[in-house]
């Protein structure tokens, strides 16, 4: 223990207080607990009595608290309070806090519990959490860590950082996620710190028995999210965070990038390969060359010289355009972004003045304080010309942690000053939600321009959160086959943070794939519900088509039955947004009374029936297959299946073991070229018939609007397409 550390002793009073009570102590540490419903309690702590302005980014604005009541209980050795469904308690020799179920049964408690450093070089404190890690227990989420689903035994970091070509077990990396869920004796409960400062998470790797948080700045503020289910635990943390809107169809279907397709004719032959070779695609990607000299919001007129024409063209034919924009503007007077900003002060400054200066693709750049309401209200107004005029319908944020070149720590110095909606602050506070607020600034300009259309806006950097305004990419991977199952740990994982809508860039950013490796992660991808080839383009071509006619004919047939699985992620994506059920689901959360699933991470599932198990290496034949208890149909030879154990699953190239549930019901589109091209009314429901009831849900609109229940044709809310049982289906 180091001599600065501090505790809030012994307990004195609590006073009751506007939607929550005030426990004091013999120090001048309070702790202010508030129930936000039965099942979610937040706890803060000032160590001065003082506590800062209630201001997050991660709270979504659609949570409403229930503050439900709360029995107060005052006892010999503690306090208690009680909701329907959880009870906290205090001790009062040293404020410790313990969760029970109503039972007494014990979900989680405090070791070290709240405790503090003064931090006399920056002010405020390093403020710690310790808690008892439970027998059997088990630790998963985090956002987009490159280990083991199950963190017990590890030490893991936030702080958002451009990592090109990251390894396995590399920590951190881009997005900073201060979520986790824990099971243990089939109870399961979450922990979400909501603290942006640069913090640190330890699932008893230090000490065995022991689970530690803590940050470098600001308030010990975490939220207890009770289970017991993991299923529920998640879905609260994500209703607390936010859900995006429903995307639009299209951005589900498969698209095309690199860096960088350029200039206008070699975008035009690649989508006319795309239908030439019958590849269904529905976007394609322009990459930082597009622009003058990497200024945003301009185009290079050589290489593009009627974006507004070669966009409608590709329109016709069934593509959208993407284009990437990232947060450097060029320091250049002719520039008007640049004068503009510059005219109304929306640069980052240094602490004494100047403005951060630093340098990315355009050369040296400043840098818009996304935290100023003012200046993301600007940032939107840049996308006028890019969406409504030019016809662009989707915006990818690159370098947003925000990520620099030449200098020590690669993102900007401690010292940069952020104005944090009103609640002036340092880097240190607002590094972690840079990213997030730029894909915010995005998402809203984007979303106004676009003609009442549903826009697409991807980021890579994000904090909680930030699954409210883009999807998500795992950034710069490698082609290897220890990415390939690094992409299967960080989409499962993001799911289960509360970001549903990821994907990694298929067949690796670095290197070239072989044609196997190309197919297995085509294989895998087409169950991530963000679906794109990316490459760096350094190493050769990455089309479906530059793998030889073989690879081509199996790539085909698993883009072509994404398209039809639409009608069946689309429906998932509904019950993300409005149910917040994760999108990707591990088998542990599918069955988490199933003691072999929890530390299964080579299986998961697609929304509720499709159970995926993709091929991760080599020169497979056949894989071990984990199949959760229950029946399964294997998806391509109908033979049903006894759960409950490890098969080996026949895995040739062509094949990717694939479960449905029995008793599913599996609405599918035809195929297309992408999904623009046919009515999508057409549809076909696959019925694996069993004894099992099973509920299958189908959501449908017209795919494109945002106003979704107005204007769609045939929107129908969630609902049972039929529950299964024994009845007969037509
Ligand atoms: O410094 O825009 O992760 O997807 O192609 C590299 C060029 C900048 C990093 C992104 C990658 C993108 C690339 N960018």
């Amino acid at each position: 223990m180091s001599q600065n550390e501090f505790f809030p002793g012994k307990y004195v009073e609590t006073e009751k207080i506007q939607n929550g009570y005030l426990v004091k102590t013999d120090s001048q540490c309070v702790i202010m607990i508030s129930f936000l419903t039965d099942q979610i309690v937040r706890i803060r702590y000032s160590t001065d009595g003082i506590f800062d302005n209630d201001f997050s980014y991660a709270i979504s604005s659609k949570f409403v608290p229930q503050y439900p009541e709360v029995i107060f209980n005052e006892l010999a050795g503690h306090i208690e309070f009680r909701t329907a469904a959880l009870i906290v308690s205090i001790n009062k020799a040293d404020c410790k806090v313990f969760f029970t179920d109503l039972n007494g049964k014990i979900i989680c408690r405090d070791e070290k519990g709240f405790h503090w450093e003064e931090n006399q070089r920056h002010g405020g404190n390093i403020v710690k959490m310790g808690k008892m890690v439970q027998e059997g227990e088990h630790f998963y989420g985090m956002g987009d860590k490159t280990m083991h689903l199950n963190l017990r035994g590890r030490r893991v970091s936030n702080w958002a950082m451009d990592t090109y070509g990251f390894k396995k077990e590399e920590d951190p990396i881009y997005k900073a996620i201060p979520f986790y869920s824990a099971i243990h004796t089939e109870m399961a409960y979450g922990i979400f710190f909501d603290n942006t400062f640069k913090a640190h998470f330890d699932f008893g790797s230090e000490r065995r028995s022991v689970t530690s948080f803590w940050a470098e700045g600001g308030e010990m503020n975490y939220y207890f999210i009770n289970g017991p289910e993991l299923m529920d635990v998640i879905k609260r943390y994500t209703q607390l965070t936010g859900t995006p809107e429903l995307p639009p169809m299209w951005a589900l279907g498969y698209q095309q990038s690199k860096w960088s397709y350029y200039p206008e004719a070699k975008v035009k032959e690649i989508a006319s390969k795309m239908r030439s070779n019958r590849i269904p695609c529905d976007a394609i990607y322009l990459d930082i060359d597009y622009m003058d000299g990497f200024r945003c919001f301009t185009w290079d007129k050589e290489k593009f010289p009627d974006p507004k024409k070669m966009i409608s063209e590709l329109k016709e034919n069934g593509f959208k355009t993407i284009v990437i924009i990232d947060p450097g503007i060029k320091i250049d007077m002719d520039y008007h972004v640049f004068k503009e900003a510059l005219e109304n002060n929306y640069f980052c400054r240094r602490a004494d003045g100047p403005f951060m200066k630093g340098k990315v693709w355009p050369g040296e750049c400043y840098f818009p304080d996304f935290t100023n309401a003012k200046v993301r209200k600007w940032w939107s107004g840049l996308f006028q010309e890019l969406i409504e005029e030019t016809g662009v319908r989707g915006v990818w944020n690159d370098m947003n942690e925000p990520a620099l070149f030449e200098i020590e720590g690669k993102t900007f110095p401690d010292d940069v000053r952020h104005d944090y909606d009103g609640n002036p602050a340092s880097h240190r506070k607002a590094h972690n939600i840079y990213g997030m607020q730029m894909a915010r600034a995005t998402y809203k300009g984007v979303r106004k321009y676009n003609n009442g259309l549903r826009p697409l806006v991807i980021t890579r950097s994000a904090y909680a959160g930030a699954q409210r305004y883009a999807s998500g990419w795992t950034g710069d991977n490698i082609a290897s086959w220890e990415h390939l199952w690094i992409a299967t740990m960080q989409c499962q994982r993001l799911s289960t943070s509360g970001f549903s809508f990821v994907g990694s860039d298929i067949g690796g950013f670095i290197d070239h794939p072989t044609p196997e490796l190309y197919i297995r992660w085509m294989q895998l991808a087409v169950f991530h519900p963000f679906f794109r080839t990316h490459s760096s383009g350094d190493h050769g071509e990455q089309e479906p088509w530059s793998f030889g006619p073989d690879a081509l004919n199996i790539v085909r047939k698993y883009i072509e039955f994404r398209y039809q699985l639409l009608p069946y992620i689309y429906t998932t994506f509904y019950q993300y947004v409005t149910e917040f059920a994760p999108m990707l689901r591990p088998i542990s959360v599918f069955d988490q009374h199933d003691n072999d699933t929890l530390y299964r991470v080579d299986e998961f599932l697609l929304g509720d029936h499709l159970l995926v198990c993709p091929v991760l290496e080599p020169n497979a034949k056949s894989r071990y297959v984990y199949l959760p208890k229950g029946k399964w149909y294997h998806f391509w030879t109908h033979k049903v299946l006894e759960g409950g154990k490890e098969i080996l699953a026949e895995a040739v190239l062509e094949e990717i073991p694939l479960y449905i549930r029995q008793g599913a019901v599996l609405p599918l589109f035809p195929v297309m070229q992408h999904t623009g091209e046919k009515s999508i009314d057409q549809l076909m429901l696959h019925v694996y018939f069993g004894d099992e009831n099973v509920n299958s849900y189908l959501y449908e609109d017209e795919g494109m609007d945002t106003n979704m229940k107005k204007e769609s044709t045939i929107a129908k809310d969630l609902r049972p397409i039929r529950q299964m049982g024994h009845s007969h289906f037509t």
